[in-house]
């Protein structure tokens, strides 16, 4: 492959509506604020990614570092390794958690992309993996038994999901087990019911409701505990059948490292944003099988389908699509499974009509 360098990298950030709107006992989030990055390369071959920073609130700033820290790459080679380790080491001081980590994340996908499209394959195959199709799980975005007894029917019967994944975190606890029954009577005996709580419950709590979880053959708790209490979540494992799913609030490898090493979890969802972009994965996806703990992902549907052919301990693929409504050719799924795009990247080609509409002046 020929080299690459970097010509220009332009930001772009939208506002869409997210609908349905996700909820879980903490927030209610009913848009997609994302910024797009895109490489241009002085060569021809382009690249692009984007990152979800949650709430409008931070579009701009996200978008504004992006911007930033992209102008600082212009003349330099498309070589994403080199410049994660560069970037890192150049933002220690700083620190790099949180809306860095993001910006980071965001140019490293674009990035990987951009080498990607230039070699005219799809980038797990880039990473040596054979796009395979990945089992998914139907993450569901509605709160309370009913809604989430019909979201869960919809979700196996139009998806063919053999898992779901729902919120709970009700006040009291014969709520929850409420909305885990509703589900098992909608979805059946095959399917199996993971749960999440946000970092919502108290250590006691924590016990008290997993204990009353499992004897339901609730196959994971993820985020019992906030995501800081590793000695917390530790303790926990020693109480509980259920696995202990979390993953998705670590920033970076590091700080997946710290959680593994202090065995807060049996089970683990890297978000793609908060890890490190592909780079970060693939440092987290060595760290997984090291620890031999089975890795799934978190949202970024796109990025995920790509990097978990390439993960030794690949288990599920979170099915929530949120730039769907965004993209000429949203993630498709049959069966239950992932089709990984043949596309050259990450696959992302948006539709400039709907970028146009939900633009966000930053
Ligand atoms: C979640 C968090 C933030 C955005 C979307 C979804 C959730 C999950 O915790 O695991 O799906
Ligand atoms: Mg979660």
């Amino acid at each position: 492959m020929q080299p690459l360098t970097i010509r220009e990298i332009s930001v772009r950030a939208v506002d869409a509506p997210l609908e349905p709107p996700l909820c879980n006992s903490l927030n209610r989030i009913g848009r997609a604020p994302l910024v797009i990055a895109e490489v241009v390369t002085n060569e021809g071959p382009r690249g692009n990614a984007y990152v979800f920073p949650y709430t409008p609130a931070a579009l701009g700033a996200t978008a504004a570092l992006v911007r930033n820290i992209g102008a600082t790459l212009v003349g330099r080679a498309v070589a994403p390794a080199t410049l994660w380790r560069e970037l890192h080491n150049g933002f220690r001081i700083l620190g790099t958690e949180g809306l860095v980590q993001i910006a980071l994340s965001c140019l490293d996908m674009a990035l990987w992309d951009t080498l990607a499209r230039a070699a005219n394959t799809p980038l797990c195959r880039l990473l040596g993996a054979e796009p395979t199709p990945q089992p998914i799980y139907a993450s569901l975005r509605g709160w309370g038994a009913a809604m989430l007894a019909e979201e869960a029917g919809q979700a196996v019967a139009g998806l063919g999901a053999r898992a779901v994944k729902f919120k709970l975190g009700q006040p009291r606890l014969e709520d929850d087990l409420d909305s885990v029954r509703a589900v098992r009577a909608a979805v059946g005996d095959q399917v199996e019911i993971l749960v999440d709580y946000n970092q919502g419950l108290s250590r006691p709590e924590a016990e008290r409701r997993g204990l009353a979880l499992q004897a339901l053959d609730v196959r994971w708790l993820e985020e019992p505990l906030p995501v800081d209490d590793d000695a917390g979540l530790a303790a926990l494992r020693g109480q509980l059948r259920v696995p202990v799913q979390g993953g998705e609030n670590w920033w970076g490898p590091k700080g997946m490292a710290r959680a593994l090493a202090a065995g807060a979890v049996d089970l683990c969802m890297p978000d793609a944003m908060k890890i490190g972009g592909v780079t970060g994965w693939q440092q987290a996806a060595t760290l997984a099988a090291a620890h031999r703990v089975p890795m799934s992902s978190h949202i970024f549907i796109e990025a995920s389908a790509q990097l978990l052919p390439a993960t030794p301990t690949a288990h599920l693929l979170e099915h929530l699509d949120v730039a769907g409504p965004l993209l000429h050719h949203p993630l498709e799924v049959k069966d239950g499974m992932a089709l990984v795009p043949q596309r050259p990247g990450l696959g992302l080609e948006w539709q400039e009509a709907a970028l146009r509409r939900w633009a966000a002046d930053v």
